[in-house]
């Protein structure tokens, strides 16, 4: 049997670090030792595009750049890391996947729809999450907590408005595909954040039989 694909998604500073460690704890408990990865990067070339991406001093890169290098960094991780995992039947947890490039290459730089969705039939091998946490918040309070962290990178630098289309983005997703996203309100305290995602990664390894 497959292994099956866990993605986070969310705004800059929706908790997915934070949220990924829990569960990841939760899976363990249940006996399912999860591959973790992160997006972009997750493997040696991944994580050189990371840089790329994430460098401001490569401010002046242009929207349909940014996009081929999401992809590039994730048609390597398909395959070098993710394909093989599944198909050995171990379960993988992934800090972000395309539902990203869509939210925002699409919905925050204005790339087609059409074209995106190309480049996930093609660059990342078709594949799609099982199931998708998206955690989400109001732009202002994402980044208030991203800021807090410290310098900006290329990406955090964008506007409001920028990330307002991103949110909107993700929740179009999540709308017009109900069964594989869960929308949690990364809003509120932490511990409402966890109950909630402790209780939809549970049903979804009940749903699925997996148990120690
Ligand atoms: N990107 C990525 C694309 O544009 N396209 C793509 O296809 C992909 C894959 C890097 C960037 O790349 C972009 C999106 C990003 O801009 P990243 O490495 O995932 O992506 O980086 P970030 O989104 O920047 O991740 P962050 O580290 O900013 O956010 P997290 O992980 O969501 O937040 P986290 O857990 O570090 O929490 C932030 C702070 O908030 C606190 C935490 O303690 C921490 O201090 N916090 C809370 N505080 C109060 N209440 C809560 N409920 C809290 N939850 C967390």
């Amino acid at each position: 049997m497959t292994g099956k694909l866990i993605t986070l998604e969310g705004g800059e500073g929706a908790g997915k670090s934070t949220v990924l460690n829990v569960v990841r704890e939760l899976l363990t408990a249940r006996g399912i030792d999860a591959l973790v990865v992160r997006e972009p990067g997750g493997t040696p070339a991944g994580e050189e595009i990371r840089g790329v991406l994430l460098d401001t001093v490569h401010h002046g890169l242009c929207a349909e750049a940014e996009l081929l290098l999401m992809f590039a960094s994730r048609a390597q991780l398909v395959r070098e890391k993710i394909r093989p995992a599944l198909d050995a039947g171990r379960w993988v947890l992934s800090d972000r996947f395309t539902d990203a490039s869509f939210a925002y290459q699409g919905g925050g730089r204005g790339q087609p729809q059409e074209r995106i969705a190309e480049l996930e039939r093609w660059a990342a091998d078709g594949l799609k999450p099982d199931l998708t946490l998206l955690l989400d918040l109001p732009v202002a309070e994402g980044l208030k907590r991203a800021n807090g962290r410290g310098s900006a990178d290329r990406i955090e630098m964008e506007n409001a408005d920028f990330f307002e289309r991103v949110r909107a983005a993700y929740r179009a997703r999540a709308a017009a595909e109900p069964a594989r996203f869960r929308i949690i309100d990364a809003g509120r305290p932490l511990e409402a954040v966890l109950g909630d995602v402790r209780a939809a990664v549970g049903a979804f390894v009940e749903a699925t039989g997996a148990r120690a």
